[in-house]
């Protein structure tokens, strides 16, 4: 009798209006398969009965641990799953904070090559099997989730995955690190996050950030000079890490192996690839896997959504605006109810499963849109030329002439506007950089500007932007950075302060010397103009009556970007101070950005 009064006491208070509030913590050593053993904390719904699903993080940052009793109901992220039951599951990765073993920062797929060897894929396998095994009141079911490198474990779970492992969502996973997200693009070295994240991620088990001597990092960066001095005055050849970006300047098989699109074959669970268009990290990852994986879809279970976030913005936030951009709606709980449907349908068989296949935030028009495929079909490609007198438009210029610019790596452009802080450091606006004011750098010597006629009527802009700049420099390599800029009105009626604010909807940068191969590099022949082609990744915008589309185009965007020396030498991380040398950049009339123009 006394039992049953204590079970219904606790089934009242940590059941309120029938949503579960509390919940219990246990922790556990579990074993892999190699003996080393991952610290994992187990967080189960307080309530007697009812069978749940696990849901799954794992990560390199330190697993969520607080207290014995903890109430999820009011934290974003997991309030949504938590009332209505799911058993969480938080592990440190190998190597890391509480766990055994030895990190390797994205450790390629050993057990491919090697069946007995140990990764990230066979690591979530060993503690799916223990899971099921050892956790009361689990229904055999077992999803998993992660933004960033936790995304990237979550695409790893689900290769070669346990068969309890029904849906994973990788969030912001970086895919290729050479041709885009977190250290390269298009072979541009990423220098403050590559310098900054290796010494987080590998200076101690935990983490930690570097002891920078001053606030406002771009002359810090530029008195560095050569990337030789990093080791020689700081890393001393102890970061593996930044050593392999030194050891590999091309895209040769250390890259290739590590990149997603070659372990990756097809989805193997349900998957939900989840992305920003301004995530200032691994905006490309999730584009890629999409991609990479509806080619194989065979059992229709792969799906995308996009979002107008900054990096992992989606998983907590509100994502009503980002830096000085409205949003207007609450963007991030429109995901976290759509995230719960989806991982309800597969791993508690609730709702009809319809699901549709891409869900992508449109800016501009400040609206959620569906598409049966992504990017849409219905799309037909437009041309925005450069042409003479620093203007765009969609007609085809006569002229095949030039505009040109002096870039000059002793005076390199700034990626945003200073002060430049530590990337995670206090007060960093690194957070929303892709979405600021690009008037900061439009009137410089060394960036160019090709603006339109205001727009007579809404254009819409759905998909894949890709640009083809032709383009010489009077050096032997040289970087090339687009950017697609949407210019507020003159006097903005919506928003007044607003008025001429340069929006960056999209932009990229591209390292010359791997036009043809990035594999094998190639110095360009001075003054020869060629076709560049970019991606700048997918985008849903309107660009709306009244406003101006503008291109931007500069060779340094810094210290985001290395500085390029402008004179090829076979390993950049190996220049000497000499090697960097200024270059007249020509930019052709004629050069264009194609736009996926939709009616709706
Ligand atoms: N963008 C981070 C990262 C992921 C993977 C490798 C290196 C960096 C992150 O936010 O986790």
């Amino acid at each position: 009798m006394m039992k049953i009064f204590l079970i219904g006491f606790l089934f009242c208070q940590f059941l309120s209006n029938g949503q579960i509030t509390a919940y219990k913590k246990s922790t556990a050593m579990i074993p892999m398969r190699d003996g080393v053993k991952l610290f994992t904390v187990i967080y189960s719904p307080i309530i007697p009965e009812g069978k749940f699903p696990f849901m799954i993080e794992r990560t390199p940052y330190g697993a969520f641990d607080r207290s014995d009793t903890f109430n999820f109901s009011t934290i974003p992220g997991y309030s949504e799953m938590a009332k209505d039951g799911y058993i969480f599951i938080f592990q440190d990765i190998r190597g890391k904070f509480k766990s055994e073993g030895k990190m390797e920062m994205n450790r390629p797929m050993y057990h491919k090559a090697d069946p007995s060897a140990v990764d990230e894929s066979t690591d979530t396998y060993d503690t799916i099997d223990w899971l099921i095994k050892n956790v009361s009141n689990n229904n055999g079911k077992a999803g998993i989730r992660g933004v960033s490198y936790d995304g990237w474990l979550a695409m790893l779970a689900s290769v070669d995955p346990h068969p309890a492992l029904k849906a994973a969502s990788e969030q912001a996973t970086p895919a290729d690190m050479f041709l885009g997200d977190d250290f390269h693009h298009n072979g541009a070295f990423r220098l403050s996050y590559g310098f900054e994240y290796s010494y987080l991620f590998e200076h101690e088990k935990e983490t930690s950030s570097f002891p920078f001597p001053q606030f406002d990092l771009y002359e810090w960066y530029l008195k560095l000079g050569s990337l030789k001095n990093v080791n020689e005055k700081y890393f001393h050849r102890e970061l593996p890490t930044w050593n392999d970006f030194t050891q590999h300047p091309n895209y040769d098989s250390f890259w290739q192996k590590r990149s997603a699109m070659s372990y990756v074959p097809y989805p193997q669970t349900a998957m939900l690839h989840v992305g920003g268009y301004f995530d200032q990290e691994d905006m490309n990852g999730p584009q890629l896997m999409y991609r990479h994986m509806e080619k194989k879809d065979s059992f229709n279970r792969n799906y995308i959504v996009l979002g107008p976030w900054r990096h992992g913005q989606w998983f907590n936030g509100k994502g009503d605006s980002l830096g000085k951009i409205s949003f207007e709606v609450k963007t991030g709980e429109y995901f976290r109810e759509l995230q719960k449907k989806w991982f309800d349908y597969w791993l508690k068989g609730i709702g009809p499963g319809k699901f549709d296949e891409a869900y992508c935030f449109q800016t501009g028009s400040n609206v959620w849109k569906s598409y049966s495929a992504w990017p849409p079909k219905e799309a037909t490609i437009k041309k925005l030329y450069a042409a003479p007198g620093n203007r765009c438009s969609f007609d085809k210029p006569i002229s095949t002439g030039f505009t040109s610019y002096i870039s000059d790596p002793a005076h390199p452009v700034p990626y945003r506007i200073p002060p430049i802080e530590a990337t995670y450091g206090r007060g960093s606006h690194w957070y929303f950089w892709q979405v600021e004011d690009q008037r900061f750098v439009s009137s410089r010597p060394d960036v160019i500007t090709f603006t339109s006629d205001s727009l007579t009527d809404d254009l819409i802009v759905t998909g894949k932007i890709m640009t083809h700049l032709v383009a010489s420099t009077s050096g032997t390599d040289a970087d090339w950075v687009v950017k697609l800029i949407d210019v507020y009105p003159n006097f903005d009626q919506k928003n007044f302060s607003m008025s001429q604010y340069q929006f960056p909807i999209a932009m990229e940068v591209f390292r010359a010397r791997f036009r043809k191969s990035f594999s094998n590099p190639m110095p360009l022949i001075p003054n020869k103009p060629e076709d560049f082609v970019i991606d700048l990744h997918d985008i849903n915008h309107v660009f709306k009556k009244g406003h101006r589309l503008m291109i931007q185009v500069q060779s340094t965007w810094f210290p985001v970007i290395d500085r390029n020396p402008q004179k090829y030498v076979p390993n950049i991380f190996e220049a000497e101070e000499n090697d960097f040398q200024k270059a007249e950049q020509r930019v052709y009339y004629g050069s264009y950005i194609e736009l996926p123009v939709m009616k709706e």
